[in-house]
Protein backbone atom coordinates (compact mmCIF):
# COMPACT_ATOMS: atom_id res chain seq x y z
CA UNK A 1 0.00 0.00 0.00
CA UNK A 2 1.70 3.46 -0.57
CA UNK A 3 1.33 5.92 1.88
CA UNK A 4 -0.56 9.59 1.16
CA UNK A 5 0.65 12.89 2.48
CA UNK A 6 -1.22 16.15 1.97
CA UNK A 7 0.85 18.91 0.01
CA UNK A 8 0.27 21.96 -2.24
CA UNK A 9 3.09 22.84 -4.96
CA UNK A 10 4.22 26.44 -4.44
CA UNK A 11 6.32 28.33 -7.35
CA UNK A 12 8.14 30.71 -5.05
CA UNK A 13 10.26 33.31 -6.26
CA UNK A 14 12.66 31.84 -8.96
CA UNK A 15 11.67 28.28 -7.54
CA UNK A 16 9.42 25.53 -7.05
CA UNK A 17 8.72 23.78 -3.86
CA UNK A 18 6.89 21.00 -2.22
CA UNK A 19 4.95 22.30 0.65
CA UNK A 20 3.48 20.16 3.86
CA UNK A 21 2.67 20.93 7.02
CA UNK A 22 4.43 20.44 9.97
CA UNK A 23 1.89 17.78 11.79
CA UNK A 24 1.69 15.66 9.07
CA UNK A 25 5.10 14.63 8.82
CA UNK A 26 6.67 12.19 11.44
CA UNK A 27 9.12 14.19 14.80
CA UNK A 28 11.84 11.92 13.96
CA UNK A 29 14.06 13.77 11.06
CA UNK A 30 15.47 10.64 10.12
CA UNK A 31 12.34 9.21 8.70
CA UNK A 32 10.88 12.47 7.69
CA UNK A 33 13.97 12.83 5.48
CA UNK A 34 13.05 9.62 3.98
CA UNK A 35 10.09 10.24 3.30
CA UNK A 36 10.87 13.71 1.88
CA UNK A 37 13.38 11.46 -0.35
CA UNK A 38 10.20 9.75 -1.75
CA UNK A 39 8.19 12.35 -2.54
CA UNK A 40 11.29 14.24 -4.18
CA UNK A 41 12.89 11.47 -6.18
CA UNK A 42 16.24 9.98 -5.00
CA UNK A 43 17.79 9.54 -8.72
CA UNK A 44 19.03 12.64 -11.04
CA UNK A 45 16.06 12.61 -12.83
CA UNK A 46 13.98 12.72 -10.13
CA UNK A 47 11.77 9.94 -12.10
CA UNK A 48 10.18 8.78 -8.88
CA UNK A 49 8.92 11.78 -7.37
CA UNK A 50 7.90 15.71 -7.89
CA UNK A 51 11.23 16.97 -8.16
CA UNK A 52 12.13 18.63 -11.14
CA UNK A 53 15.93 17.16 -11.19
CA UNK A 54 17.62 20.85 -10.88
CA UNK A 55 18.43 22.55 -7.19
CA UNK A 56 15.53 25.12 -7.80
CA UNK A 57 13.03 23.06 -8.41
CA UNK A 58 14.06 19.95 -5.54
CA UNK A 59 12.76 21.64 -2.55
CA UNK A 60 10.79 21.17 0.56
CA UNK A 61 9.16 23.67 2.49
CA UNK A 62 7.68 22.75 6.22
CA UNK A 63 5.60 24.88 7.44
CA UNK A 64 3.46 24.93 11.02
CA UNK A 65 2.50 27.51 13.64
CA UNK A 66 4.90 29.15 15.71
CA UNK A 67 5.81 28.41 18.76
CA UNK A 68 7.47 32.15 19.11
CA UNK A 69 5.47 34.63 20.45
CA UNK A 70 4.44 37.57 18.18
CA UNK A 71 5.03 35.25 14.72
CA UNK A 72 2.34 33.47 12.77
CA UNK A 73 4.25 30.47 11.44
CA UNK A 74 7.57 28.64 11.60
CA UNK A 75 9.38 27.39 7.93
CA UNK A 76 11.82 24.85 7.72
CA UNK A 77 13.23 24.95 4.45
CA UNK A 78 14.94 21.56 3.25
CA UNK A 79 17.14 21.11 -0.04
CA UNK A 80 16.50 17.46 -1.86
CA UNK A 81 20.17 17.57 -3.46
CA UNK A 82 19.58 15.85 -6.67
CA UNK A 83 21.02 12.54 -7.52
CA UNK A 84 21.96 12.28 -4.47
CA UNK A 85 19.43 10.64 -2.21
CA UNK A 86 20.19 13.22 0.47
CA UNK A 87 18.53 16.64 1.72
CA UNK A 88 20.66 19.38 3.04
CA UNK A 89 18.70 21.69 5.60
CA UNK A 90 21.44 24.06 6.75
CA UNK A 91 20.90 26.36 4.23
CA UNK A 92 17.63 29.05 4.20
CA UNK A 93 16.17 29.67 0.77
CA UNK A 94 14.75 33.08 0.45
CA UNK A 95 12.23 31.71 -2.89
CA UNK A 96 10.45 29.02 -1.31
CA UNK A 97 10.02 31.24 1.73
CA UNK A 98 8.23 33.85 -0.85
CA UNK A 99 5.47 30.98 -1.00
CA UNK A 100 5.46 30.44 2.73
CA UNK A 101 2.53 33.36 2.97
CA UNK A 102 0.30 31.38 0.60
CA UNK A 103 0.44 27.98 1.98
CA UNK A 104 -0.16 29.77 5.47
CA UNK A 105 -3.37 30.91 4.22
CA UNK A 106 -4.02 28.08 1.94
CA UNK A 107 -3.99 25.80 4.70
CA UNK A 108 -5.60 27.67 7.49
CA UNK A 109 -2.76 28.78 9.68
CA UNK A 110 -3.16 32.53 9.05
CA UNK A 111 -6.22 34.28 8.42
CA UNK A 112 -6.72 36.95 6.35
CA UNK A 113 -6.63 40.58 7.74
CA UNK A 114 -7.35 43.19 5.34
CA UNK A 115 -6.40 44.47 1.43
CA UNK A 116 -3.32 42.91 2.65
CA UNK A 117 -1.85 40.01 5.06
CA UNK A 118 1.21 40.19 6.93
CA UNK A 119 2.86 37.24 8.11
CA UNK A 120 5.85 37.08 10.49
CA UNK A 121 7.94 34.05 9.34
CA UNK A 122 10.65 32.14 11.82
CA UNK A 123 13.23 31.00 9.45
CA UNK A 124 14.29 27.86 11.00
CA UNK A 125 16.92 26.97 9.37
CA UNK A 126 18.61 30.44 10.72
CA UNK A 127 16.21 31.50 13.66
CA UNK A 128 15.73 34.86 12.28
CA UNK A 129 12.43 36.74 11.60
CA UNK A 130 11.19 37.55 7.90
CA UNK A 131 8.07 39.51 7.12
CA UNK A 132 5.69 38.82 4.50
CA UNK A 133 3.19 41.17 2.67
CA UNK A 134 0.52 39.35 0.69
CA UNK A 135 -1.82 40.85 -1.30
CA UNK A 136 -5.45 39.60 -0.35
CA UNK A 137 -8.16 42.03 -1.55
CA UNK A 138 -11.84 40.93 -1.02
CA UNK A 139 -10.99 38.05 1.56
CA UNK A 140 -8.96 36.01 -0.90
CA UNK A 141 -4.94 35.56 -1.58
CA UNK A 142 -4.86 37.23 -4.84
CA UNK A 143 -2.33 35.48 -7.27
CA UNK A 144 -2.47 37.57 -10.38
CA UNK A 145 -0.72 40.74 -11.00
CA UNK A 146 1.89 43.09 -12.76
CA UNK A 147 4.90 42.26 -10.94
CA UNK A 148 7.66 41.11 -13.07
CA UNK A 149 10.60 39.24 -11.53
CA UNK A 150 13.66 37.74 -13.77
CA UNK A 151 14.01 34.08 -14.51
CA UNK A 152 10.03 33.91 -14.02
CA UNK A 153 7.75 34.23 -17.01
CA UNK A 154 4.98 36.64 -16.81
CA UNK A 155 3.88 38.74 -14.04
CA UNK A 156 1.97 38.07 -10.90
CA UNK A 157 1.10 39.79 -7.48
CA UNK A 158 3.80 41.04 -5.25
CA UNK A 159 4.84 39.72 -2.37
CA UNK A 160 6.98 42.03 0.01
CA UNK A 161 9.83 40.45 1.97
CA UNK A 162 11.46 42.29 4.43
CA UNK A 163 14.40 40.76 6.30
CA UNK A 164 15.51 41.67 9.76
CA UNK A 165 18.64 41.00 11.22
CA UNK A 166 19.86 38.04 9.24
CA UNK A 167 23.40 39.06 9.41
CA UNK A 168 25.77 36.24 10.70
CA UNK A 169 22.67 34.14 10.08
CA UNK A 170 24.18 30.63 9.63
CA UNK A 171 28.06 31.18 10.48
CA UNK A 172 27.43 33.49 13.44
CA UNK A 173 28.64 36.61 11.96
CA UNK A 174 28.58 38.86 8.80
CA UNK A 175 31.97 37.74 7.93
CA UNK A 176 32.21 34.60 9.38
CA UNK A 177 36.11 34.14 9.29
CA UNK A 178 36.83 37.57 10.67
CA UNK A 179 38.54 39.24 7.48
CA UNK A 180 36.75 41.85 4.42
CA UNK A 181 39.24 39.85 2.09
CA UNK A 182 41.52 36.80 2.10
CA UNK A 183 43.59 34.44 0.42
CA UNK A 184 42.48 30.92 -0.71
CA UNK A 185 44.32 29.17 -3.11
CA UNK A 186 46.29 32.27 -4.34
CA UNK A 187 42.75 33.94 -5.11
CA UNK A 188 41.79 36.86 -3.25
CA UNK A 189 38.31 36.01 -1.63
CA UNK A 190 35.47 37.59 0.80
CA UNK A 191 33.39 35.03 2.72
CA UNK A 192 30.08 36.67 3.94
CA UNK A 193 26.52 35.78 5.58
CA UNK A 194 24.33 37.94 4.84
CA UNK A 195 21.09 35.63 5.68
CA UNK A 196 23.40 32.77 3.05
CA UNK A 197 26.88 32.08 3.35
CA UNK A 198 28.86 33.44 0.28
CA UNK A 199 32.28 33.20 -1.21
CA UNK A 200 32.63 36.47 -3.60
CA UNK A 201 35.44 36.09 -6.26
CA UNK A 202 35.89 37.87 -8.77
CA UNK A 203 35.81 36.82 -12.51
CA UNK A 204 38.85 37.91 -13.87
CA UNK A 205 40.46 36.11 -10.86
CA UNK A 206 39.73 33.20 -12.14
CA UNK A 207 40.24 33.99 -15.78
CA UNK A 208 37.07 34.47 -16.61
CA UNK A 209 35.20 37.78 -17.77
CA UNK A 210 31.87 37.07 -15.61
CA UNK A 211 29.71 37.65 -18.24
CA UNK A 212 29.84 34.15 -19.79
CA UNK A 213 26.26 32.40 -20.05
CA UNK A 214 25.35 29.81 -17.80
CA UNK A 215 25.96 26.45 -19.52
CA UNK A 216 29.63 28.05 -20.47
CA UNK A 217 30.82 28.49 -16.73
CA UNK A 218 29.13 24.68 -15.86
CA UNK A 219 30.97 23.04 -18.48
CA UNK A 220 34.19 23.89 -17.51
CA UNK A 221 35.51 21.29 -15.43
CA UNK A 222 38.99 23.24 -14.45
CA UNK A 223 37.24 25.93 -13.24
CA UNK A 224 34.27 24.20 -11.39
CA UNK A 225 37.44 22.08 -9.56
CA UNK A 226 38.88 25.17 -8.59
CA UNK A 227 35.87 26.44 -7.26
CA UNK A 228 35.21 24.02 -5.49
CA UNK A 229 38.80 22.78 -3.30
CA UNK A 230 38.47 27.00 -2.86
CA UNK A 231 34.71 26.49 -1.63
CA UNK A 232 35.67 23.13 0.84
CA UNK A 233 38.96 25.47 2.56
CA UNK A 234 36.47 28.51 3.19
CA UNK A 235 33.60 26.21 4.53
CA UNK A 236 35.67 25.48 7.40
CA UNK A 237 37.22 28.84 7.95
CA UNK A 238 33.40 30.22 7.46
CA UNK A 239 33.04 27.86 10.42
CA UNK A 240 31.09 25.32 8.60
CA UNK A 241 33.07 22.30 9.02
CA UNK A 242 33.43 19.51 6.14
CA UNK A 243 30.98 21.34 3.36
CA UNK A 244 32.16 18.37 1.23
CA UNK A 245 28.13 17.31 1.04
CA UNK A 246 26.58 20.46 2.20
CA UNK A 247 24.97 23.16 -0.26
CA UNK A 248 26.91 26.14 1.55
CA UNK A 249 28.84 28.19 0.92
CA UNK A 250 27.40 29.25 -2.61
CA UNK A 251 29.98 30.83 -4.72
CA UNK A 252 29.55 34.04 -6.29
CA UNK A 253 32.02 35.34 -9.80
CA UNK A 254 31.63 38.80 -9.94
CA UNK A 255 32.53 41.44 -12.20
CA UNK A 256 31.70 44.98 -12.98
CA UNK A 257 27.93 45.93 -13.71
CA UNK A 258 27.31 46.66 -17.49
CA UNK A 259 23.21 47.06 -17.41
CA UNK A 260 23.23 50.25 -15.55
CA UNK A 261 23.01 47.79 -11.68
CA UNK A 262 25.30 48.18 -8.75
CA UNK A 263 27.14 44.21 -10.00
CA UNK A 264 27.07 41.95 -12.14
CA UNK A 265 27.00 37.81 -10.64
CA UNK A 266 27.00 34.09 -12.04
CA UNK A 267 26.23 31.82 -8.74
CA UNK A 268 27.39 28.23 -8.42
CA UNK A 269 24.47 26.42 -5.78
CA UNK A 270 27.33 25.29 -5.19
CA UNK A 271 27.93 23.24 -8.56
CA UNK A 272 25.64 24.23 -11.15
CA UNK A 273 25.47 27.74 -12.18
CA UNK A 274 21.39 29.17 -11.01
CA UNK A 275 20.17 30.25 -13.90
CA UNK A 276 19.96 33.83 -11.69
CA UNK A 277 20.66 34.06 -8.37
CA UNK A 278 19.01 33.04 -5.06
CA UNK A 279 17.42 35.61 -2.83
CA UNK A 280 19.59 35.44 0.37
CA UNK A 281 22.43 34.75 -2.46
CA UNK A 282 21.81 38.45 -3.27
CA UNK A 283 21.52 40.10 -0.29
CA UNK A 284 24.80 38.70 0.98
CA UNK A 285 26.61 39.68 -2.84
CA UNK A 286 25.10 42.83 -1.99
CA UNK A 287 26.47 43.44 1.07
CA UNK A 288 29.87 42.55 0.45
CA UNK A 289 29.40 45.47 -2.20
CA UNK A 290 29.26 48.03 0.59
CA UNK A 291 32.31 47.26 2.71
CA UNK A 292 34.91 48.88 1.57
CA UNK A 293 37.80 45.90 1.74
CA UNK A 294 35.86 43.68 -0.02
CA UNK A 295 36.68 42.32 -3.31
CA UNK A 296 33.25 43.47 -4.87
CA UNK A 297 33.97 46.75 -3.72
CA UNK A 298 35.98 48.56 -6.00
CA UNK A 299 34.13 46.86 -9.14
CA UNK A 300 30.55 48.08 -7.47
CA UNK A 301 29.02 51.10 -7.96
CA UNK A 302 27.82 51.77 -4.29
CA UNK A 303 25.22 54.60 -3.34
CA UNK A 304 26.48 56.85 -0.71
CA UNK A 305 23.04 57.20 1.13
CA UNK A 306 22.23 54.75 4.10
CA UNK A 307 19.14 53.34 2.92
CA UNK A 308 21.36 51.57 -0.29
CA UNK A 309 18.52 50.09 -3.19
CA UNK A 310 21.25 47.47 -5.09
CA UNK A 311 20.66 45.83 -8.26
CA UNK A 312 22.57 42.92 -8.50
CA UNK A 313 23.08 41.86 -11.88
CA UNK A 314 22.66 37.65 -12.95
CA UNK A 315 22.27 35.86 -15.99
CA UNK A 316 18.88 36.32 -16.51
CA UNK A 317 18.18 39.82 -15.38
CA UNK A 318 18.66 41.58 -12.38
CA UNK A 319 17.59 41.45 -8.77
CA UNK A 320 16.75 44.10 -6.43
CA UNK A 321 17.49 44.49 -2.94
CA UNK A 322 17.09 47.02 -0.13
CA UNK A 323 19.56 47.56 2.18
CA UNK A 324 18.51 49.30 5.13
CA UNK A 325 21.85 50.32 7.11
CA UNK A 326 22.49 52.21 10.23
CA UNK A 327 25.78 53.54 11.32
CA UNK A 328 27.49 52.52 14.32
CA UNK A 329 30.85 53.71 15.90
CA UNK A 330 31.96 54.13 12.15
CA UNK A 331 30.79 50.98 10.86
CA UNK A 332 27.81 50.20 8.54
CA UNK A 333 24.92 47.68 10.59
CA UNK A 334 22.34 46.24 7.87
CA UNK A 335 19.39 46.71 10.00
CA UNK A 336 16.59 45.09 7.03
CA UNK A 337 16.59 44.14 4.09
CA UNK A 338 13.98 44.55 1.61
CA UNK A 339 12.91 42.86 -1.69
CA UNK A 340 10.18 41.39 -4.03
CA UNK A 341 9.05 38.06 -4.66
CA UNK A 342 5.97 36.60 -6.81
CA UNK A 343 4.42 33.26 -5.66
CA UNK A 344 1.74 31.15 -7.70
CA UNK A 345 -0.15 28.00 -6.06
CA UNK A 346 0.57 25.47 -8.83
CA UNK A 347 -1.50 22.59 -6.83
CA UNK A 348 -3.33 21.20 -3.74
CA UNK A 349 -3.41 17.29 -3.24
CA UNK A 350 -2.09 14.33 -1.76
CA UNK A 351 0.95 12.97 -2.95
CA UNK A 352 2.06 9.21 -2.62
CA UNK A 353 4.69 7.39 -1.53
CA UNK A 354 5.92 4.00 -0.98
CA UNK A 355 7.17 3.17 2.64
CA UNK A 356 9.76 0.05 2.01
CA UNK A 357 12.48 3.13 1.78
CA UNK A 358 12.39 4.21 5.58
CA UNK A 359 12.03 2.39 8.50
O1 LIG B 1 19.59 32.39 -1.68
C1 LIG B 1 19.18 29.04 -4.75
C2 LIG B 1 17.04 30.01 -5.05
C3 LIG B 1 18.17 29.66 -4.17
C4 LIG B 1 18.17 29.94 -2.74
C5 LIG B 1 20.29 28.53 -4.08
C6 LIG B 1 17.61 31.24 -2.36
C7 LIG B 1 18.38 32.16 -1.48
O2 LIG B 1 17.22 30.66 -6.05
O3 LIG B 1 17.73 32.69 -0.57
O4 LIG B 1 16.52 31.62 -2.71
O5 LIG B 1 21.11 29.35 -3.65
O6 LIG B 1 20.42 27.30 -4.01
O7 LIG B 1 15.91 29.60 -4.74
Amino acid sequence: MLNRLPIMQIRGGSSKGVFIKASDLPSDVKQRDEILLSVMGRDDRQIDGLGGSHPLTSKVAIVGPSTKEDVDVDYLFVQVVVGQNRVDSTPNCGNILSGVGAFAIESGMVKIHDETTMIRVNMLNSDKICELVVQTPNGEIEYEGNTKIDGVPGSAAPVICRYLDIAGSICGSLFPTGKYSEKIDGVNVTCIDNGMPVVVIRANDLGKNGYETCPELSLDKELLAKVESIRLEAGTRMGLGDVTSKVIPKMTLISEPREGGNICTRTFIPHTCHSSIGVLGAVSVATACIFPKTVAHAISVVPQKLNKQMSVEHPSGEFSVELICDESKGDLVIKKAGLLRTARILCKGEVYYPSQNYN
